[in-house]
């Protein structure tokens, strides 16, 4: 956004403040002597992250198995292990959350002492998904942003009416009915001018001088489907706009003249549909052909939008991470959960990579019990999984087990809505046990069964547990053949999920 402002308003003087690299006891004093030093009359909040219900068991950490051992453990002393675990991030969790609210009107108020009229405004990531919620916690005349920004910094910067934006002001409007849902004004996105946000940002080189991290780059934005779950298609649109392929690569080229050599493609989706495939190959051909050649990236891919070309590119490009992100195994569930492909070509592109070459880690995303999960469905996950080991080697496949995190606007809270899982007025932000047990997903009457299975997995073999779920689940259930995974046939009766869009 900085870069976009640069580019249209040369003139106006911007600085990056950046939290990431300042230490949490020194963010007010920090955030006050910045703008002591700048008086600004904007102050442009991005708030990228209120993660409330990390639905990840075995990489990220524990906040799955606290909650499960709160919720499901018979005996009373882990009961209790899970109950202050829980706790725990209960208090991170609300002290981040007005930390940073304080933030926000602290750093205004200092503003406000060089400049009467100076003005805040937030967006970014968390905002997106929280934009109903925070508005009621934000100081008077804070514009909430929903989605992109450049379009509304644009307005506001030029004096510009800006209310047709995604936006409303605290205290003076209230976000429109859907306001999620409107589409974002398309904008053709040129290469970041890195050598200006390096003067803007005193701390950008910290980022370049740890060789783990990804920098992230955008190559599209919008994603046209529809899973039931995903609010990314609704933060940014179902309209997909690609970024010009010389623009990316010439934008990666300056990171990797800093030094950079790993890369993130931020795209909601990388591939979204066979329709993108072309851009996909012209983007990394276009990379080949740069020189290259030592770098690696990842992306959030659907694995059911490659060919053989694309594959040998991912490969001959250095992608290196890879999340099939199927959920489950079982073609019915796949249709159930609106998620749009098909999971017997999904298996015929991974042959594919395989046979590009593609040696590295594999990691399955499975969110057992979103809709109509049956022991049937859980043999076939089971199925389709060990079909995938066979692919890449068991050793190479990693199931990584999720439970869905439910976010406001999407299909599946109003499916919650329509069962009376929960009611319109929920506070989505809110981590109360009694609505953080259904806000992350896993009702009954399969509930406590994944909760025992993942405890079990837990005492198990804890440093292994995506795996040992899946070995306890064949154990109890058994496997199904391949080809009923495969197949969905459709039903009569078939639950739906309401509001198609
Ligand atoms: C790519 C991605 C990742 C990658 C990041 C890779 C990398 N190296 O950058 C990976 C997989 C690592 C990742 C991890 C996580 N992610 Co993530 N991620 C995304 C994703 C898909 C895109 C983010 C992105 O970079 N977009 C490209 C940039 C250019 O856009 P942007 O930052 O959003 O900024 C635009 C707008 O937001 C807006 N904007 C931003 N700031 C401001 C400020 C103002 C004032 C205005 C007007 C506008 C504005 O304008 C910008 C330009 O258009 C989003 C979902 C989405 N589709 O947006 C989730 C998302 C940001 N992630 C999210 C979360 C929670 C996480 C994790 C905490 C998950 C976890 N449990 O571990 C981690 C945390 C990582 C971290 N350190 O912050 C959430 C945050 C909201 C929330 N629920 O709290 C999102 C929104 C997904 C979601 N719906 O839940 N993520
Ligand atoms: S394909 Fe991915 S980004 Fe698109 S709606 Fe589905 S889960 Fe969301």
């Amino acid at each position: 956004m900085s870069d976009h402002v640069h580019k249209l308003f040369p003139h106006i003087e911007q600085r990056i403040f950046d939290l990431g690299t300042v230490p949490p006891l020194d963010y007010s004093s920090a955030l006050e002597s910045c703008i002591d030093e700048f008086q600004p009359t904007l102050l442009v909040f991005s708030w990228r992250d209120i993660q409330i219900y990390a639905p990840v068991g075995g990489r990220g950490g524990n906040p799955l198995q606290n909650a499960f051992e709160f919720y499901y453990a018979k005996n009373p002393l882990i009961k209790l292990r899970g109950a202050l675990g829980g706790l725990r991030i209960f208090i991170a969790y609300y002290v981040e959350l007005w930390r940073n609210l304080g933030l926000i009107k602290r750093g205004l108020k200092c503003a406000q002492k060089y400049h009467s009229r100076a003005r805040a405004v937030v967006g970014g990531g968390a905002v997106s998904v929280f934009y109903e919620q925070l508005g009621k916690s934000l100081p008077k005349d804070t514009i909430v942003s929903v989605g992109e920004g450049e379009t509304l910094l644009t307005k506001l910067l030029s004096g510009q009416e800006f209310a047709d934006e995604r936006c409303y002001v605290v205290g003076e409007t209230q976000p429109r009915q859907r306001l999620i849902h409107e589409q974002p004004t398309a904008l053709e996105k040129t290469a970041c001018n890195y050598d200006y946000i390096a003067s803007i940002w005193p701390e950008f080189n910290y980022y370049l001088e740890d060789e783990d991290f990804y920098i992230g780059v955008q190559t599209k934005r919008g994603c046209p489907h529809n899973c039931c779950y995903c609010v990314y298609t609704v933060v940014e649109g179902k309209q997909v706009r690609i970024n010009p392929s010389d623009e990316i690569v010439a934008e990666m080229q300056q990171l990797y003249n800093r030094g950079i050599r790993n890369f993130w493609f931020t795209d909601a989706q990388f591939i979204p549909a066979k329709k993108f495939i072309d851009d996909a190959v012209e983007l990394l051909q276009k990379i080949v052909d740069s020189g290259m050649t030592d770098i690696h990236w990842a992306a959030y891919i659907r694995a059911d939008n490659l060919t053989p070309k694309l594959c040998e590119l991912m490969v001959q490009t250095g992608m290196n991470y890879f999340e099939i992100g199927i959920t489950s195994g079982s073609q019915e569930l796949i249709r159930k959960m609106r998620m749009g492909y098909n999971l017997k070509t999904v298996l015929q592109n991974c042959r594919d990579l395989k046979a590009a070459g593609f040696n590295d880690l594999v990691s399955v995303n499975y969110s057992f019990n979103v809709i109509d999960e049956r022991p049937e469905t859980i043999r076939q996950t089971i199925a389709y999984h060990r079909e995938l080991e066979k692919i890449f080697g068991a050793d190479k496949v990693e199931p990584a087990i999720f439970f869905i995190g439910l976010q406001p606007h999407t299909h599946l809270e109003e499916y919650a809505f329509k069962e009376g899982i929960l009611q319109p007025g929920y506070n989505p932000m809110s981590l109360m046990p009694w609505t953080a047990k259904k806000l992350l997903w896993n009702p009954e009457p399969l509930g406590s069964f994944f909760g025992e299975v993942c405890l079990q997995a837990w005492r198990q073999n804890p440093h292994d547990f995506g795996r040992e779920v899946m070995n306890i689940l064949e154990e109890k259930l058994g496997c199904a053949p391949l080809a009923e995974a495969l197949s969905a046939p459709i039903e009569k009766k078939e639950k739906h999920l309401v509001g198609a869009s």
